[in-house]
């Protein structure tokens, strides 16, 4: 690389990509993008090329996210990590990351994919290898409680394999996994919040997962796309069983909630179900695809279902041509301009908001109007559609104040635009002097994900506004090719926007949820209990043969491990579970194998194991990878293998 090109490196290569990717974008745009009047008259593809202007000058210059030493966040923030396939724990307003949970993909730092706990989770092939051991991770969301997250669970999907993890949030793990079956690129999920005819159900116990991608079903190889069908899954909260399934007709995207548990909608893309993108962009119109969730219950426990090839989860008919009659129906499909994309669900418990991505618009649809079109009281689906107003350039998602604005994120224009969902409505009725946007803001750059405290809460407080915008470009020093990606915090607290910080962020994290530190009560010390196969004394340590099957057991206080060495035989299929018998929160130790590729930690009272076979003869000094004590370098133990 030349002088000359490193003294502005980042410049001309963040140009170009963004470039690439607006000019891309704008490609599929057919809907009346000029005629956006509200909008700054700046062109749509050209990016800011200079570090972006200050702020325009606010009301107020915005709450301080410099904490100092010492001081905590008074919100966390759940990130999905994108294809690093983990769940990032955030502190906000600092911006802090405290932890990375894993999830779909290995982690090196607890040895997940090394212990058999962990990978009993996450899946084995029959030899006892990990099945997958990649992920990518899009869409995060908790369980609610009176519609409010009730601290229990999050759940994150993997896109690439069509899995659903469950996240303790008391101890910040991952418990379970479940594959669903007949689905490819699984996207958006979200959990009910409530039963939809129960109303001592008053909390999540379902969640809703999108299938993007067609497939023939079952998935025989056929050429023929217009074979291929997406479904729409429905995981039990607590057994993370898939209770069932819905056809449909083109792909899901993202998905939402009703506060009322009645009604859970994803928004589609490719209602044509082209197999290449120019055919997926060919209708003007997609669609917001609403499922009824007590019909499609009824149906199934009529036993109106089919399933499909090894699977025995019951697969509703959710398609256009078997659900035209309102009376019976259990999906319907609300008309959305052409390749909308997030779907979210308004505080107010009123309304889903659909992106309109190739569209410069936003959908309010309201949902006591679809309710009303099942009733059979209204005679038109589309009369749910209360506003579809221009707001800007590349409309991706939305999150609310909880005071009726709304917050949009302009991927092509990268601002954020906050518009009154009031005043929208008013102005698609016929109110021309209706000014539904109140502000704009510039953000850095190409944003996706948007995501506001407590936002799709009862509870949204409309303090903090975050953004993850895909391209950092300029904001912080280069380091190679792949630049940071860059998370903004925002203040929403007064009329205009105010922009707080940068964050960079380790590729490539997409949806992300806020809320209050007092609505999760993590737990620091293990439950001896919790593991079966706890050694709750130092002294039933000891090594156990069965043939050449060995069992070692172990525990660790620091600083030492309860056996000072340990005898096995080459050829040993050898399982070493170690308890950690220290009673004190972060007093965490490591246990690595020298050579064997065995590295996991093991938390205060928690136990773990590993399964190896001992194929080395030698001595090997197992020692303690995570920092416990002064003596933490001499905290090992030898593990002779016998030729
Ligand atoms: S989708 S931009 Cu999964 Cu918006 Cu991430
Ligand atoms: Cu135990 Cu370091
Ligand atoms: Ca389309």
């Amino acid at each position: 690389m030349s002088d000359k090109k490193l003294d502005t490196p980042n410049e001309t290569v963040g140009l170009g990509r963004r470039r690439f990717i607006n000019t891309a974008a704008l490609a599929g745009l057919t809907v009346g993008v000029a005629a956006c009047n509200d909008k700054p008259a700046a062109a749509p593809a050209a990016a800011p090329a200079a570090p972006a202007p200050a702020p325009a000058p606010t009301a107020h210059a915005g709450a301080n996210v410099h904490l100092k030493p010492g001081e905590l966040d008074t919100y966390y923030g759940l990130w999905s990590g994108g294809h690093t396939g983990d769940m990032r724990v955030l502190g906000l307003p600092s911006g802090r990351e405290l932890l990375r949970i894993p999830c779909f993909v290995p982690d090196a730092l607890v040895g997940w994919g090394i212990t058999n706990e962990s990978k009993a989770v996450m899946g084995t092939k029959p030899d006892g290898h990990l099945r997958y051991t990649v992920g990518d991770t899009h869409h995060t969301h908790a369980s609610y409680k009176d519609g409010n997250y009730d601290g229990r669970y999050a759940w994150i999907n993997d896109k690439i394999n069509s899995r659903i993890a469950r996240i303790r949030l008391d101890y910040f793990v991952c418990d379970k996994i479940t594959t669903l079956p007949n689905v490819q690129g699984f996207h958006g999920i979200f959990p009910d919040k409530r039963d939809p005819v129960d109303p001592a159900i008053n909390y999540t116990t379902r969640v809703f997962c999108g299938g993007e991608f067609g497939i023939p079903l079952p998935n025989t190889g056929t050429e023929d796309h217009t074979k291929y069908r997406s479904l729409f899954s429905c995981v039990d909260a607590e057994t993370m069983e898939v209770r069932w399934q819905v056809l449909i007709d083109g792909n899901c995207d993202l998905v939402a909630t009703s506060f009322d548990g009645k009604l859970a909608a994803t928004n589609q893309y490719n209602t044509e179900m082209g197999a290449h993108y120019e055919d997926m962009m060919s209708a003007e119109r997609d669609a917001c695809l609403f499922f009824n969730i007590a019909r499609i219950e009824e149906a199934v426990k009529a036993g109106k279902f089919k399933t499909i090839g090894s699977s025995k989860v019951p697969v509703v008919d959710g398609t256009i041509e078997a659900n035209k009659d309102p009376k019976t129906a259990l999906t319907a499909y609300v008309s959305v301009p052409k390749n909308p994309h997030g779907v979210n669900a308004s505080p107010d418990q009123k309304y889903f908001i659909c992106a309109g991505k190739l569209s410069p618009t936003v959908t309010v649809i309201e949902l006591a109007k679809v309710l009303d079109w099942f009733d059979g009281k209204s005679e038109k689906l589309d009369d749910a559609i209360v506003a579809e107003v221009e707001v800007g350039l590349g409309p991706l998602h939305t999150a609310f104040d909880g005071r009726g604005n709304a917050f949009t994120t302009l991927f092509l224009d990268s601002q954020v635009v906050k518009w009154n969902i009031d005043k929208a409505i008013a102005f698609h009725k016929g109110d021309k002097n209706a000014k539904y946007v109140v502000d704009r803001l510039d953000v850095h750059y190409q944003p996706g994900h948007i995501n506001a405290s407590q936002s799709e809460t009862i509870a949204a407080d409309g303090k903090y506004l975050a953004v993850g915008c895909k391209f950092s470009k300029d904001r912080f020093l280069p380091v190679g090719p792949l630049h940071a990606e860059n998370e903004q915090l925002i203040d929403i607290s007064g009329e205009k926007m105010v922009l707080l910080a940068d964050h960079p962020v380790r590729g490539e994290p997409h949806d992300f949820i806020i809320f209050k530190r007092d609505l999760v009560k993590p737990k620091q010390v293990y439950d001896l209990d919790h593991h079966p196969l706890a050694i709750k004394d130092p002294k039933e340590s000891g090594v156990f043969r069965s043939g050449k099957k060995v069992t070692v057991k172990l525990t660790s206080q620091a600083p030492a491990f309860s056996m000072r060495e340990f005898k096995v035989k080459k050829g040993d299929e050898v399982t070493l579970i170690l308890t950690n018998l220290d009673k004190i929160e972060d007093l965490t130790h490591g246990f690595a194998i020298p050579n064997y590729n065995v590295n996991f930690i093991v938390n205060p009272q928690e136990t773990a194991s590993v399964t190896f076979v001992a194929d080395q003869p030698g001595v090997f000094w197992c020692y303690c990878t995570h920092f416990c004590h002064a003596l933490h370098l001499e905290m090992r133990t030898r593990m002779i293998v016998e030729a």
